[in-house]
């Protein structure tokens, strides 16, 4: 029988093990859900079975014409969810964007937290990091739940392996931690202030805690007048989000702002960061440089002489006290062909797909390969986002069951689950708490109609003749600028272990040691510590000309009218986005995504607990089931994404809940830069049906 256990042998974790993954377990043992073979659309949109090989052929060859009539430009991959999961699928994928020279790189990442992409780009990185959990004394985490979502470093703080324990050990430690959340999260358990606003006041809050520091000079003068430019441009442009213009905006007590302030002024290794919640609001881009600008006020940075607690194993490396200025990068070419915008960390904006494809530029998107996610649903605004999918020449999904964007798919590859491929440790290389490496081979059987999804790329390159080098790449690299790389034969298939071999090459524990330790190795190495910087030149840019005139927007901006509550973001703890919905603990604790709202608030509207409610915004309606919650404030109602059908019959327990992206728009309220739509704090009226 199937099962699984923790192993907290070697683990940095200790033993500790994810309901997410019990529910994978459940994917593989129940199977009703599981893609077994690859699919093709037939002309009346019913789905054939197609031998994976002969789907290959297909889709090269369909691939190859489309290059050489109209360029590689008209190929477009976007990377889901479970892609980051895939590591020599992502590789391999990256070394065929590579190889073909399209720029149509897309990920969730800029339809999540893309604003602190912007940021990246607009105020430059600390090349040595911020501080880690285990070092951190006062934390401010501003729309984050990573009790939950086990989400962390290097953007919001946690470990991503028992979060709990990792927040537990924070407060043991003595450490202060300072939660804004419209709703009293699990994680805010470990709060010891809680701060409750409306959503979409980040910008105003954390201006008002940058004005308090200013005001009373408690920022960290030395570090801000080694790296920093721009306090002066910022004291200007904070001027008017006083501590009493914030507060009554998000509608909080003063004194609570005060308090962030106070205590971060007197932290010795502070942090500043965000989850989710501010990333998806109105303002997101504005509220991530003013989160970054709090923490690089303070110096929330590692500094020369600090302990490198994880240096990275397969991929180790020194850190150097040191400003990366910024660079601006969506300036540059190439831009996008629907709007004047251009890369974010190497990648397009995801929610100007559907404008790209449906754009009269000769250089629009034609076809689309969907890799471990379901785009048509996550970027919302589902009728507009599917008008534009139905124009492309070819759509391709690689998952491992039918997900919206499959049921649109011209070809579903039907791949791996990752218990059933060889996978190595390369995202969490340099993110673990403490060096450590682990190479997993696959535990179970693959049914026979399904592959890995590198043998998609790497099959589909060499029908289309395009020689492939596989690269150690990861965030923050240029592909091209990799020197070490490993030239793929087109005619014999890679062997899986050979790859992860190659992975191994500069790490400090050779491949067949890691091989021989199934439980993971953690590398005993000489202590590392932050170094000074080879290049002193670098500044971070506090408050670059666009975000102080964002400030002054939206310092004059009067609130929106004509709605009488805000629908949040949420997520839940057994299912990751759309992933596993469908298991039995997610569907026996939620039928539908419940419609989470203050129970004053219910008494109020004439809701009882259960009813059938519809929520309609500016852009559309959904309807689900109300249930009351206390930890949520009053003003806001709470919803998971990624329910129910694409668009809903107006029957949520038929439907299975639902699509709280028919409530959102990719054309309306939508950032510059990123294209960022709004996913949170969205008005909505509510009626009982
Ligand atoms: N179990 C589980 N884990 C997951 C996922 C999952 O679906 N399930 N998804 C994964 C993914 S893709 C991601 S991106 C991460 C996300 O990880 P998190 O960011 O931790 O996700 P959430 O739990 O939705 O937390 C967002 C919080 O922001 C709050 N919020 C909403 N709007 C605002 C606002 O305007 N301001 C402030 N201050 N707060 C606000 C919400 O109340 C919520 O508590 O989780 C990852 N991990
Ligand atoms: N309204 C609203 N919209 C949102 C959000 C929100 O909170 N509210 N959240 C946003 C965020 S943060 C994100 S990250 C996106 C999520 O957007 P996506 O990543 O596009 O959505 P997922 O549902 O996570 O898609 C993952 C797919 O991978 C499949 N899968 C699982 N395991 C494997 C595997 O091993 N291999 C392969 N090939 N496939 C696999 C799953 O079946 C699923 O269909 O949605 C965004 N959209
Ligand atoms: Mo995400």
């Amino acid at each position: 029988m199937l099962t699984a256990r923790p192993d907290g042998s070697v683990s940095p974790y200790g033993g500790y093990m994810c309901p997410k993954g019990l529910a994978a377990i459940e994917f593989h043992k129940d199977g009703s859900e599981r893609l077994r073979q690859s699919l093709k659309r037939l002309p009346d949109g019913s789905f054939a079975p197609i031998d994976t090989e002969t789907a290959l052929d297909e889709i090269g060859a369909k691939l190859a014409t489309l290059v050489a009539k109209h360029g590689p430009r008209s190929i477009a991959v976007y990377h889901g969810t479970a892609a980051y999961r895939s590591v020599l699928g992502g590789l391999m994928e990256r070394a065929w964007v590579a190889a073909l020279g399209t720029p149509n790189f897309f990920s969730t990442m800029t339809i999540d937290q893309s604003a602190k992409w912007v940021t990246m780009a607009r105020m430059g990185i600390m090349a040595s990091g911020k501080h880690v959990m285990r070092d951190v004394d006062v934390a401010i985490l501003a729309g984050g739940n990573p009790v939950v979502t086990h989400q962390g470093a290097p953007f919001a703080l946690s470990e991503s392996g028992a979060p709990a324990r990792a927040f537990q050990a924070a407060k043991d430690r003595g450490c202060k931690i300072i939660i804004v959340d419209p709703r009293r999260t699990e994680t805010a358990r470990f709060a010891d202030l809680l701060i409750q606003p409306l959503p979409g006041h980040d910008a105003e809050i954390f201006a008002a805690i940058a004005h308090i520091l200013l005001r009373d000079g408690t920022h960290d003068r030395d570090f801000v007048s080694r790296w920093c430019n721009g306090l002066e441009e910022l004291r200007a442009a904070v001027a008017p989000f006083s501590p009493e213009m914030a507060a009554a905006r998000a509608d909080v007590p003063v004194e609570q702002i005060e308090l962030a302030a106070q205590w971060l002024g007197e932290a010795r290794k502070p942090y500043a960061g965000s989850g989710s919640g501010p990333s998806f609001s109105a303002y997101s881009n504005t509220a991530d440089h003013m989160i970054e600008a709090v923490n690089a006020l303070c110096g929330g940075y590692r500094r020369a002489g600090d302990l490198v607690r994880n240096p990275g194993t397969l991929k180790p490396k020194d850190a150097y006290e040191m400003a990366v200025s910024p660079t601006r990068s969506f300036e540059q070419e190439p831009k996008c062909v629907s709007e004047d915008t251009g890369l974010l960390l190497g990648e397009m904006p995801s929610a100007l797909i559907p404008r790209e494809i449906t754009s009269d530029s000769p250089d629009r998107i034609r076809a689309l390969i969907s890799f471990g996610g379901d785009p048509l649903k996550a970027m919302g605004d589902p009728a507009f986002a599917k008008a534009a999918f139905e124009k492309l020449d070819l759509l391709v999904s690689l998952d491992v069951r039918m997900n919206e964007t499959c049921k649109l798919s011209d070809y579903v590859i039907a791949t791996t689950t990752p218990f059933e491929r060889a996978e190595i440790t390369v995202p969490g290389d340099a993110m673990f708490p403490e060096a450590f490496v682990q190479y997993a081979p696959p535990v179970v059987p693959r049914p026979d109609g399904v592959i890995d999804e590198w043998e998609f790329f790497w099959g589909v390159a060499a029908r289309m003749k395009v020689p492939l080098t596989f690269k150690y790449w990861n965030y923050g690299m240029r592909f091209e600028d990799i020197a070490n790389g490993l030239p793929l034969s087109m005619d014999d298939k890679p062997d899986p272990e050979e790859l992860c071999r190659f992975l191994c090459s500069e790490s400090l524990v050779p491949f067949d040691e890691v091989k021989a330790n199934p439980g993971g190795v953690r590398p005993r190495n000489a202590a590392r510590y932050v170094q000074p910087g080879p290049d002193s030149s670098g500044r971070l840019e506090l408050c670059p000309p666009d975000v102080a005139a964002e400030l002054g927007q939206l310092s004059r901006e009067a609130a929106e009218k004509g709605f009488s509550h805000q629908l949040i973001s949420r997520r839940i703890l057994h299912a990751i986005n759309g992933a596993y919905v469908n298991s039995s603990e997610a569907r026996r604790r939620y039928p539908v995504n419940f419609a989470y709202m203050n129970p004053d608030d219910m008494r109020e509207a004439g809701i009882e607990d259960g009813e059938k409610i519809e929520i309609s915004s500016e852009f559309g309606a959904v309807s689900t089931l109300a249930k009351a919650e206390n930890r949520l404030r009053r003003g806001v109602i709470s919803m998971t994404h990624m329910f129910g059908q694409l668009t809903g019959s107006g029957d949520p327990e038929t439907d299975g809940g639902a699509n709280v992206g028919e409530l959102t728009s990719l054309t309306h309220h939508v950032q510059p830069i990123n294209f960022m739509p709004r996913f949170s704090g969205i008005p909505v009226n509510i009626q009982t049906v």
